[in-house]
C-alpha cells in the first residue's frame, strides 16, 4: 500500500494492516453487492414475457433469505473487524509502555505548545524547554504525551507516526509513540478549530540519539533567516497575511512605520509601528490591541530576538 505516506512508528504497520484489512473487505462486499445487482436489472428486466414487476411481501423464507443471510454475512464481518482491531487498539491506545521520555503537547487557535522535560529528563521543572510547532523527540524512544487543548477542540495529527488524537479542553488525554527513523515530519490539525485551522500546523523533528542530548544542552528552535519559513513555522501566517489581506489580525503589508489607534488598557492611543511595538506586539499581544481586531485572540509567542529581527527586516520590505 505505498500510497500511504510514509510510516516510522513502531505500531505503524499494525494500523496500516488494519487499514488494508478493512478496506479489503470493504471493496469485495462492495464488488459483489454491485454484481449482483447488475446481474438482477439485466436478468428480471422487462421484456415480452414479463410485462409487469412481481410483488413481493417477503413473507416466506425464499424471499426473506435475500435480506438475512446478507445480513448476517455483514454482522459476522463485523465480529471479525472487532476481534482484529480490539488487540491493536488495546496495545496502541490503552497499554501505555514505560515512557523513556514524557512530553506535554496544548493545541490553541492556531498553532501546537510543546514542551519537553529539559536537561534534568522531568517535565515541570525549571528547564522544560517550550517551543511552538516543534517537536523534538529521539529515535527508538518511548515517548509518552499528554496532550490538552486550551480553547476549542483540536486533533495531534501525525501522519507518519499514524497518530491521531483528539485533544479536548479542561482534560489531558495521554498516548505514546515511538518514531524509528530521524527526519522531519509534518503535524497537522485533524479538527476543524476556526478560521485558522489550516495553518494549524508543525514539525516533528526525530534526531538521532547524539544530535537530541545536543539539542537538550542548547534547544534552538527555527533559527531560521527565511522569513516565511518563521512565520509558518510559528503559526503567524494562520491570522496574518503579507498581501494585504484581513485574515484574522491585520496584514503584515504596509505595518512598517505604520500610524494606528490601538487599545492599551481600555483606552485609545496612537502608535507608530516600529521595533519595539513589533517586540511587544509578539511577546505580549494582551498589551496593544489594534482597533477593530478581535482581542486577546494572538496567542503569546516564542519567538527568539533572531528571529524577530529577521521578520522586522522583512516587514521593512512589505510596503
Ligand atoms: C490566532 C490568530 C493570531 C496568530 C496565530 C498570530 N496573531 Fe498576531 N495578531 C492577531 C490579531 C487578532 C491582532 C490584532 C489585535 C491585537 O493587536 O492583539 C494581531 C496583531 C499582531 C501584530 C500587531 C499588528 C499591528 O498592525 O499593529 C503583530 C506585529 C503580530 N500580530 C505579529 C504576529 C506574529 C509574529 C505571529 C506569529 C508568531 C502572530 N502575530 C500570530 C492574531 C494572531
Ligand atoms: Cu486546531
Amino acid at each position: 500500500m505505498n500510497f500511504l505516506p510514509e510510516n516510522i512508528a513502531t505500531y505503524g504497520t499494525q494500523i496500516d494492516g488494519l487499514a488494508a484489512l478493512i478496506s479489503w473487505l470493504g471493496l469485495t462486499s462492495f464488488v459483489l453487492a454491485e454484481a449482483a445487482l447488475v446481474y438482477a436489472a439485466f436478468r428480471y428486466r422487462r421484456s415480452e414475457k414479463r410485462k409487469r414487476a412481481a410483488y413481493i411481501k417477503g413473507e416466506s423464507w425464499g424471499q426473506a433469505k435475500w435480506i438475512f443471510i446478507p445480513l448476517i454475512l455483514v454482522v459476522l464481518l463485523d465480529i471479525f473487524i472487532d476481534i482484529k482491531t480490539t488487540a491493536v487498539w488495546k496495545q496502541v491506545k490503552i497499554d501505555l509502555p514505560t515512557a523513556d521520555m514524557n512530553v506535554r503537547i496544548v493545541g490553541q487557535q492556531f498553532n501546537w505548545q510543546f514542551t519537553h522535560p529539559g536537561k534534568d529528563g522531568k517535565l515541570g521543572t525549571e528547564d522544560d524547554v517550550k517551543t511552538t510547532n516543534e517537536l523534538h523527540v529521539p529515535v527508538d524512544t518511548n515517548v509518552v504525551f499528554e496532550l490538552g487543548a486550551k480553547d476549542v477542540l483540536h486533533s495531534f495529527f501525525v501522519p507518519a507516526l499514524r497518530l491521531t488524537q483528539d485533544a479536548v479542553p479542561g482534560r489531558f488525554i495521554h498516548g505514546w509513540f515511538n518514531a524509528t527513523k530521524p527526519g522531519k515530519y509534518e503535524i497537522a490539525c485533524g479538527q476543524i478549530c476556526g478560521a485558522g485551522h489550516t495553518g494549524m500546523r508543525g514539525m516533528l523533528i526525530v534526531h538521532n540519539k547524539e544530535e537530541f542530548q545536543k539539542w537538550v544542552e542548547n534547544p534552538v528552535t527555527g533559527g531560521s533567516t527565511d522569513p516565511m519559513e518563521i512565520l509558518k513555522g510559528n503559526g503567524c501566517t494562520s491570522c496574518h497575511s503579507v498581501d494585504g489581506t484581513r485574515v484574522v489580525g491585520p496584514s503584515y503589508k504596509g505595518i512598517w512605520g505604520r500610524s494606528e489607534t490601538v487599545i492599551t488598557d481600555g483606552a485609545e492611543r496612537q502608535v507608530v509601528v516600529d521595533e519595539a511595538y513589533i517586540k511587544k506586539s509578539i511577546r505580549e499581544p494582551k498589551a496593544d490591541t489594534v482597533k477593530g481586531y478581535p482581542a486577546g485572540v494572538m496567542p503569546a509567542g516564542t519567538l527568539s530576538d533572531a528571529d524577530i529581527d529577521v521578520l522586522i527586516k522583512y516587514f521593512k520590505t512589505l510596503k
